[in-house]
C-alpha cells in the first residue's frame, strides 16, 4: 500500500485484516519487504518456535500474534533460529532420540505460508550433544579440544547460554571424556544428516551444510580446532556435504560463517571452498552470517566482502543479518553467543537510529549491486525484543513491531536499484 495514494476498498480490508491480526497501523502501511526485493532476492527472518505454534516462549500472546502477523507479511523466506541445532533436533542416541516438534512446526508454518524454508544447521561445533562425540577412545595426549584462542575483538571462550554451558565452545561445554572412533563419528553424522535432511526432503530447499569451520584471529590457522577435525579429520566438511547431497540430491547445500567482513577471514574461505570445489564436494552457495556493527557497517564493507566471496563463483546468501548498535559491541567483529552479554552492554550509541539506517541503506545497496549473486538475505530475528542481541537493538523493527527509521532506508534503496551497478 503506498500511503501517498487514497486507499481502494480492497486496500481497507486488507489494512483491517493486518489490523485484527495484531499489527500496528504503521506496520500495515509501510511496503513489504518481500515485495520490495521480489525482483532481486528473497528476504527472510530467523524464527523462534513461538512465532511457528503461536504460543511459549518469553513473550506474551499478544506480542506473539503480533510478530507472526509481521513475519506472514513482510517475509518470504523463514530460517529456524534454533530448533534444527542439533542440540533440539537430535538430543539422544538413536533413531528414537530425535524431537521433531520445533522444526515440523517452522515446516508446517512456512509451507502454508509460502514461504522458503533454511535447514539452519547440520554439522557445527557449537550445541552439539556430548553424546556424539563420546565413544571409548582415550583423548589424545595433549588434545584437549581447547577453546578457541581469544583475539583482539573477538572473545570465543566458552560460555553459558540459555541451552547450558556451551556457548561456541563445542557440545554443551568442552567435551573432554573418552572419544568416538573416526567411523564411529562418520557413521553417526551420515545417521543424522540423512535422517534430518531426508525427513524434509523437497520442503526444506536450503540446508547449512557445515557452520563455522574456519577460525579466528591471525592467517595462520585456517581452520578452527573442534571435535569435529580432531576426531573425523578435516575431510569432516567433505563428508558432511556429500552425506546431505545423497539425502537430498535437490536441496542447495551452503557453507555458512561469520566475520567474513574480514579480509583475513575471506581468504580463509577462499582457501577452504577451492579445495572442496577441487574435490568436486557438493556445495552450492556461500552463507555469509553478517553479523555487523553499526560503527563499520556500510556500502564499502559489505561490497569489498560480497566482491571477494562472488570470486568464488558460487550464489551468495546473506544469513544471519544484524548491525549492533551497542556501544559495548563496535570492537567485537565475532558472533559469540557467549560474548554477547558484553558486546550489547553500555547503551547505544550516539544517534542510534540514524546511523543504524544509514548502515542498513549501505549493506542493502551493496547486496542490490551484487544481486546477481545474492539470492537471499535473511535478518537474525524478527524484531528487537526476540533478538539475540536484544540489548543492541539490531534491527528492522522495535519490539513493539513498529518499523524503524532503518526500515524506511532499506525500502528507499529499492528506488535506487537501477543505479548501483
Ligand atoms: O540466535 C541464536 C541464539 O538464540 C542461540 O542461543 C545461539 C546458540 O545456539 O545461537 C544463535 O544463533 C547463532 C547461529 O545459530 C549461528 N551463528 C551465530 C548466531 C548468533 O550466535
Amino acid at each position: 500500500m503506498n500511503p501517498s495514494r487514497p486507499i481502494t476498498a480492497v486496500g481497507l480490508v486488507s489494512l483491517v485484516a493486518l489490523l485484527a491480526f495484531g499489527l500496528t497501523p504503521r506496520a500495515a502501511e509501510v511496503p513489504a519487504l518481500g515485495e520490495a526485493f521480489r525482483d532481486h532476492f528473497l528476504v527472510g527472518a530467523a524464527l523462534n518456535r513461538s512465532h511457528v505454534t503461536g504460543t511459549g516462549g518469553r513473550r506474551s500472546a499478544e506480542q506473539v500474534t503480533g510478530e507472526i502477523a509481521l513475519v506472514k507479511r513482510h517475509f518470504n523466506q523463514v530460517t529456524a533460529e534454533n530448533d534444527m541445532k542439533w542440540q533440539l533436533i537430535h538430543p539422544r542416541e538413536g533413531q528414537d532420540g530425535y524431537d521433531f516438534a520445533g522444526a515440523d512446526a517452522l515446516v508446517a508454518f512456512a509451507q502454508s505460508n509460502r514461504m522458503e524454508i533454511v535447514g539452519h544447521t547440520l554439522v557445527w561445533h557449537s550445541q552439539t550433544p556430548n553424546w556424539v562425540f563420546a565413544g571409548t577412545n582415550p583423548p589424545p595426549p595433549g588434545a584437549t579440544n581447547p577453546p578457541p584462542a581469544v583475539v583482539a575483538g573477538n572473545t570465543n571462550g566458552p560460555g553459558t547460554n540459555r541451552f547450558g554451558r556451551g556457548g561456541f565452545g563445542p557440545g554443551f561445554g568442552r567435551y573432554n571424556g573418552p572419544r568416538a572412533s573416526r567411523d564411529e563419528l562418520l557413521q553417526r553424522m551420515r545417521d543424522h544428516i540423512h535422517t534430518v535432511v531426508g525427513r524434509y526432503k523437497g520442503k526444506v530447499k536450503v540446508w547449512d551444510v557445515v557452520n563455522e569451520a574456519l577460525a579466528d584471529g591471525g592467517p595462520e590457522n585456517v581452520m578452527r580446532n573442534s571435535l569435529w577435525s580432531e576426531i573425523i579429520g578435516p575431510d569432516f566438511i567433505a563428508k558432511a556435504f556429500q552425506y546431505a547431497h545423497e539425502a537430498d540430491p535437490e536441496a542447495i547445500l551452503r557453507y555458512n560463517d561469520y566475520g567474513l567482513e574480514n579480509p583475513v577471514k575471506i581468504q580463509k574461505l577462499v582457501t577452504l571452498i577451492r579445495s572442496l570445489q577441487e574435490q568436486k564436494v557438493p556445495i552450492h552457495a556461500i552463507g555469509t552470517q553478517a553479523h555487523l556493527n553499526v560503527s563499520s557497517a556500510g556500502f564499502e564493507q559489505m561490497d569489498r566482502s560480497l566482491t571477494e566471496i562472488a570470486k568464488l563463483g558460487l550464489p551468495i546468501h546473506v544469513t544471519e543479518l544484524d548491525i549492533n548498535s551497542a556501544q559495548g559491541g563496535q570492537r567485537n567483529t565475532g558472533a559469540d553467543i557467549a560474548a554477547n552479554a558484553t558486546t550489547t552492554q553500555g547503551g547505544l550509541v550516539s544517534d542510534a537510529d540514524k546511523k543504524l539506517a544509514d548502515a542498513y541503506a549501505g549493506v542493502f545497496r551493496a547486496f542490490l549491486k551484487h544481486r546477481d549473486q545474492v539470492k537471499m538475505v535473511t535478518l537474525w530475528g524478527v524484531n528487537d525484543a526476540v533478538s539475540w542481541r536484544a540489548g543492541g537493538k539490531p534491527l528492522l523493527f522495535d519490539g513493539g513491531n513498529q518499523p524503524k527509521p532503518a526500515f524506511d532506508a532499506v525500502i528507499a534503496e529499492t528506488g535506487k536499484a537501477a543505479t548501483t551497478r
